[in-house]
């Protein structure tokens, strides 16, 4: 790592080169000398993202035909390089420290503990985890398993697992008896998988990742593409390049979106003249969206009216249904309202809405800015109300970009991760496999909680993630947790989650996507899905952390085999022998999305598994592309309210979601520490706040449930006035349960209400 790049400094206190350039090779060396990489990491990044590669672990931004030389970013080699951290955390760690204590240690210490060497059991009378054989492991897990209703048993997958380990798992789930499997995704994009599959017939995004070379209006809307994937700002920058106009829309002015410098350039790096990127900036209010994107909209239409031959006729009358129902709600709905709500004045939205009629093909990229509220749906919606008026989706350079999360979220919802029963061909299931899926609804992430909170649920596995800090109301659900019978956690690295023990737990350490995996003589590869629907085959070469770890898909077959009467038609360890003897059943299972799927995984770009609406063939319940009101201009639901802030619980740039590298907020030159809100200056003139000042948060929630977040440093910042932002999941003990995505339950975590304490 350290060779080729300039010597660091750790005094980096503030930030304020562009994006990318030597403070992302200073970022990833510090990182690296934290995650202390072993032998070989180098290699592996040379190969990241590139056919025959391994798929970058962290985001899921498409993996281009032609890549880069280093097609990689600053954060997706944080990824890799952590995941081949030399440091261990074996038996002896465990023998050192109860977990009464470990329960005290910071998230970033458990972390840096290093990766999970043995199979691991809870032994509750002295409080420890003790070194346990596989075999003991999967035999009382299954035990465990047996003995509780499957109904109220739940398995949870973060979005990481392969397609292999992810079809196994959905499938193991309803042999089980249960379709509990929220999804990290129910956190996530859930409201894309709702709100973009009611409007226009797909859960996920319309665009691949040519179109971003044809567009010439991309909207930047709620993510941040500098820390959470940093490898759309070379699209982003190609397309400042060819005079594309950016616009982003975000209540923060985050700096990769004003300007980047490419660290693939020579010239960029040592002269150090950023492109200029997003020449539009709306600085909106948290869950302005609506009102932003329809003020945006209402211009668009009066343009019509005065010149005409801005909207796209054709495109409307033959796919769209409920153009005019809107139209009437967007005449009656006036621009002060839209003002007061966005945040943003009308000439800033009618200068949107003037290139935006000009415009010859636009995409609207979108990112937890726009779905982690109450009103994310109807937000999702009023993007696609504006892109329709134009004809722009379903067609080159133009379409709908949501940012996935894990780099193969979108995938496990392909393979069978769903709560939902409808979501799978059951009857293929039932033909291919001898099984009766169970047929009524499961659990999603919030229900789970709920059920949790209530001591409705029994038993708790998940495949990764940190669950319990990840979710809303971590306080109350950090008590619940251990109340469960049984719990297992499939990991690479301890969390805190894992420090809630239920009455009998286990730790399962698996191997990370870049380690071998040895089966019958064959390194097995794994697969992934992408933003833009594309299936990658992905390859691990580095020696495993441990010998003892096994491959999230050999631990699921073997939980299955251990938990499920024998079936003929399911013989786990047998498919758990060949991941090739899986992935043709995905495609026995899915034949359409997965055709060839062995010979095409491997393909330089992956391979498309298409999408009805970029064919503009709309599977939505009037079988065109839906107009919609929105329930609430303002996305939070909060309105004004006396005292009452919205809080936005965001990522910093040297975080994985819960897995914290380092206390360093680059780009937004933040260091030092994660316990802060940034505030205007003219709220804490008003509050009476100096910088750095300490203060409490309290909930202003109306479900009469107490929660505070102490010891919070005021950072003044140029956010709009009446919002608050800081950490996840620092700040998670004040984000109610109660409140998420009216469809999708996605909690709300860009719109707490607060009050300063
Ligand atoms: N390095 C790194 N990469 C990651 C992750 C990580 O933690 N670290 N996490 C991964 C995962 S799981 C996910 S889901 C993605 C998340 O990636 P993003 O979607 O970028 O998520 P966030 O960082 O939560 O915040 C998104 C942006 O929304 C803005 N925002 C907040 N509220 C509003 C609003 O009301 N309106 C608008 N317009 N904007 C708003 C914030 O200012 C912020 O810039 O990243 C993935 N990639
Ligand atoms: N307030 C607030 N809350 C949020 C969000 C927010 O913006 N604000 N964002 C939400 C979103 S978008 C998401 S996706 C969630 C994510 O929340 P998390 O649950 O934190 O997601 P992960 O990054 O998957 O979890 C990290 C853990 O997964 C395990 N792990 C890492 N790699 C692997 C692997 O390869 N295999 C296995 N089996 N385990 C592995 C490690 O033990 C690690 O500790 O948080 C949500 N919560
Ligand atoms: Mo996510």
């Amino acid at each position: 790592m350290s060779d080729d790049q300039p010597k660091t400094d750790d005094r980096v206190f503030s930030y304020d080169g562009p994006v990318g350039g030597w403070g992302s090779a200073k970022g990833m060396a510090q990182v690296a000398r934290a995650a202390k990489p072993g032998p070989g990491a180098l290699e592996t990044l040379r190969g990241q993202n590139k056919a025959g590669g391994m798929m970058c672990a962290s985001c899921a931004w498409g993996k281009p035909p032609n890549p880069h030389v280093v097609e990689f970013c600053e954060n997706g080699a944080k990824a890799t390089l952590w995941d081949l951290t030399s440091e261990r955390c074996g038996p002896d760690f465990f023998l050192d420290h109860t977990v009464a204590e470990l329960a005290t240690w910071s998230e970033y210490d458990l972390e840096m503990a290093g990766r999970l060497t043995h199979p691991l059991r809870y032994d509750a009378s002295s409080d420890r985890y003790l070194e346990t054989t596989w075999d003991e492991a999967f035999a009382e897990i299954g035990q465990g398993l047996r003995a509780l209703d499957p109904k109220t048993v739940t398995f949870y997958a973060s979005g990481k697992a392969g397609l292999e380990a992810s079809f196994l798992y959905g499938l193991y789930a309803r042999a089980y008896g249960h379709v509990n499997l929220p999804d990290s995704s129910n956190m996530c994009h859930e409201t894309t998988s709702v709100g973009l599959k009611t409007v226009v017939g797909s859960p996920v995004g319309t665009c691949v990742l040519e179109d971003f070379d044809h567009c010439d209006m991309i909207l930047q809307i709620g993510q941040n593409p500098g820390t959470n994937s940093p490898r759309l700002l070379h699209p982003l920058q190609q397309a400042a390049k060819r005079g594309c106009c950016i616009v982003a829309i975000n209540p923060l002015r985050e700096k990769g979106l004003l300007e980047f410098a490419n660290p693939q350039s020579p010239w960029q790096m040592t002269v150090g003249a950023p492109t200029e990127i997003a020449d539009r900036y709306l600085q909106v209010r948290a869950g302005g969206d609506i009102a932003a994107l329809t003020g945006i909209a209402k211009h668009v239409l009066a343009l019509e009216r005065s010149r005409g031959g801005v909207l796209d006729h054709d495109f409307l009358n033959r796919h769209a249904h409920g153009l005019q129902d809107w139209m009437d709600w967007v005449d009656a709905t006036d621009w002060t309202e839209l003002e007061q709500v966005s945040g943003l004045t009308r000439a800033a939205m009618e200068g949107i809405g003037a290139i935006y009629a000009r415009s010859r093909a636009v995409i609207g990229v979108y990112g937890m800015g726009l779905t982690q509220h109450v009103h994310g749906s109807d937000a999702i919606g009023a993007l696609v109300n504006l892109l329709l008026l134009r004809g722009n989706i379903g067609r080159k350079g133009a379409g709908c970009s949501p940012v996935r999360g894990h780099s193969n979220v979108q995938g496990q919802r392909t393979v069978g991760i769903t709560e939902k029963p409808d979501l799978v061909p059951n009857d293929r299931l039932r033909a291919l496999f001898d099984m009766q899926p169970p047929m009524e609804e499961g659990w999603n992430t919030t229900t789970f909680v709920e059920a949790l909170l209530e001591g409705r649920a029994t038993g708790f596995v998940g495949l990764g993630g940190n669950l319990a800090r990840a979710v809303p109301d971590t306080d109350r659900v950090a008590d619940a947790w251990r109340s469960m019978p049984l719990t297992v956690h499939v990991a690479t690295r301890l969390n805190r989650t894992h420090l809630m023990p239920g009455q009998a737990s286990w730790i399962l350490p698996c191997l990370v996507r870049a380690e071998q995996d040895m089966q019958g003589g064959v390194n097995q590869q794994v697969s992934v899905e992408d933003s833009f629907s594309h299936i990658h085959g992905s390859i691990g070469n580095r020696t495993p952390a441990s010998p003892h770890l096994l491959s999230e898909t050999e631990i699921i077959a073997r939980m299955a085999d251990a938990t499920l009467d024998p079936n003929p038609k399911m013989p786990w360890r047998h498919w758990a022998g060949d991941h090739a003897r899986i992935r043709a059943l995905i495609e026995a299972v899915y034949p359409d999305d997965f055709r060839d799927f062995e010979t095409r995984m491997n393909q330089p770009g992956g391979f498309y598994r298409d999408n009805a609406a970029r064919n503009r063939v709309w599977k939505t319940e009037s079988g065109r592309a839906q107009f919609t009101r929105p329930a609430d201009l303002d996305a939070t639901g909060l309105g004004a309210q006396k005292g009452v802030y919205r809080l936005m619980t965001l990522r910093s740039n040297d975080q994985f979601n819960t897995t914290v590298y380092g206390m360093s907020d680059r780009l937004r030159g933040i260091e030092g520490d994660r316990m802060l809100v940034m505030m205007s200056p003219d709220d804490m003139a008003a509050a009476g706040l100096a910088a750095e000042q300490r203060i409490t948060l309290t909930s202003a929630a109306e479900d009469g449930i107490a929660r505070r977040v102490q010891g919070l440093r005021v950072i003044p910042y140029d956010i709009p006035r009446g919002c608050l932002a800081g950490y996840f999941p620092e700040l998670n003990p004040l984000s109610p349960l109660s409140r998420g995505d009216l469809a999708s339950d996605t909690p709300a975590s860009k719109g707490i209400p607060v009050r300063l304490a």
